[in-house]
């Protein structure tokens, strides 16, 4: 008993110094390579608190005073905060912030309003749209009939003719507006436009771009889709989670899906977290974060076509750079690879009309919330673009990619990262 006891006082590093030492090396990484992945992002250190509290010990069930569970005096009050807060941030008449992720976040959304076999008009995966908007191998390809738009070949934007024609071709239940690959704003009110004409019910997911929305740097969807899903820990700097907005009408219908419908226990810690996520996402220095984060894509963005880079639809209105890099004659995961050596972080990816093969393509996707959240502004983003443009010009030269890969640990370490963890 008394080894019990102590046991339960001792910390990682004394019971598990194989885990705690992984943790500390990915710490480091952090640390000394430079964060471009467009989904990543840090969080402030309040945020890992709430993650790593006693709510880990907590079930709670249901909903806040409707609990299937004894003790939950205080977690529902954290969930009932995190509710308030993210209906006030985001202007919307209701939340439910117990999804643990994206997916299952759109899988409520969707279950919410569709049987199996109703038709769903979404964006396809290789054009910059998400697994659970249709893709064959997702739930949502699987249960669904669906119908995808992509981009136009020549602006390689959205085009919202093409949209509503596929609307009035295959009359669905729902569409799907957003993306985790598209560079550019997001029109909508155009959506709603097409939705309404078709009959059908919009859900939007913008979980790459809440944290431009809540900062006021990219048009709400919020106004215009019956429902919202979001992840948390993207562009609005939160915990890893995810929560779903929809209008009063489908307020008791989503609760009824999330729970008991998908999930049982919410992650009472990740609530937590997002509730303060969704504080500081209100507050003014978040405003200026967000249009932060859009002037350094930009600057990103010029740097890299000054350097002879292709980019996708030829600029950036948000976050997100996508390069086509089959002028620098290299694939996205040569690319990756080769910037991963000299610590760069950041995903290869489809680009439209892509030859390659999904595990090869022409494409790398950049993105600015992580080396913003560390303080750099445009400045650093040209040396950013510059150490990219050198690394992927000689992929194969050992010495540069050292060069560039010390280079980068002083630019990190001139931006401190969690100097106060361990
Ligand atoms: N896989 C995420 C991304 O990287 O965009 C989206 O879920």
């Amino acid at each position: 008993m008394a080894f019990f006891n102590e046991m339960m006082e001792v910390s990682l590093e004394g019971l598990d110094a194989e885990i705690s030492g992984l943790i500390n090396s990915e710490l480091e990484r952090q640390r000394t390579h430079i964060e471009l992945i467009a989904s990543e992002n840090f969080v402030p250190r309040a945020i890992m608190e709430g993650m790593g509290s006693v709510l880990t010990n907590k079930y709670a069930e249901g909903y806040p005073h409707k609990k299937y569970y004894g003790g939950c005096e205080f977690v529902e009050r954290i969930e009932e905060i995190a509710i308030e807060r993210a209906k006030k941030l985001f202007g919307a008449d209701h939340a439910n912030v117990q999804p643990h992720s994206g997916s299952t976040a759109n899988q409520a959304a969707y279950f919410s309003v569709m049987n199996p076999g109703d038709g769903m008009l979404a964006m396809r995966l290789d054009h910059g749209g998400h697994l659970s908007h249709g893709h064959p191998l997702n739930f949502t390809g699987m249960m669904y009939k669906i119908t995808a738009y992509g981009v136009d070949p020549e602006t390689e934007t959205i085009d919202y003719g093409e949209v509503a024609r596929l609307a009035r071709e295959c009359g669905p239940k729902v569409i799907v507006a957003g993306a985790s690959a598209y560079p550019r704003a997001i029109d909508f009110a155009r959506f709603r436009a097409i939705a309404d004409e078709v009959g059908a019910i919009l859900v939007t997911d913008m979980a790459h771009i809440a944290g431009l929305v809540a900062g006021g740097a990219h048009d709400s969807p919020v106004p215009h889709s019956q429902f919202v899903t979001s992840t948390t820990h993207k562009t609005l700097r939160g915990p890893r989670g995810a929560f779903v907005l929809c209008s009063a009408e489908y307020a008791r219908d989503l609760d009824r899906t999330v729970f008991p419908g998908v999930q049982g226990g919410p992650l009472l810690p990740a609530v937590a977290a997002k509730a303060t996520c969704f504080k500081l996402a209100g507050e003014p220095e978040f405003k200026s974060y967000a249009a932060q984060v859009v002037r350094n894509a930009a600057a990103l963005c010029a740097r890299l076509r000054e350097r002879g880079f292709r980019i996708v639809s030829g600029g950036t209105d948000n976050h997100i750079v996508l390069l086509d890099l089959r002028s620098k004659g290299i694939t996205g995961k040569a690319a990756e690879r080769a910037l991963e050596a000299a610590g760069i972080t950041t995903n290869k990816n489809a680009i439209p009309f892509d030859p390659e093969k999904p595990m090869v393509t022409s494409g790398l996707r950049l993105g600015t919330p992580a080396v913003t959240s560390r303080g750099m502004k445009e400045e650093q983003m040209g040396l950013i673009a510059d150490a990219l443009d050198e690394v992927l010009s000689a992929p194969d030269d050992a010495g540069a990619s050292r060069a560039v890969r010390s280079r980068m640990a002083e630019l990190g370490a001139a931006f401190p990262l969690y100097e106060s963890v361990r």
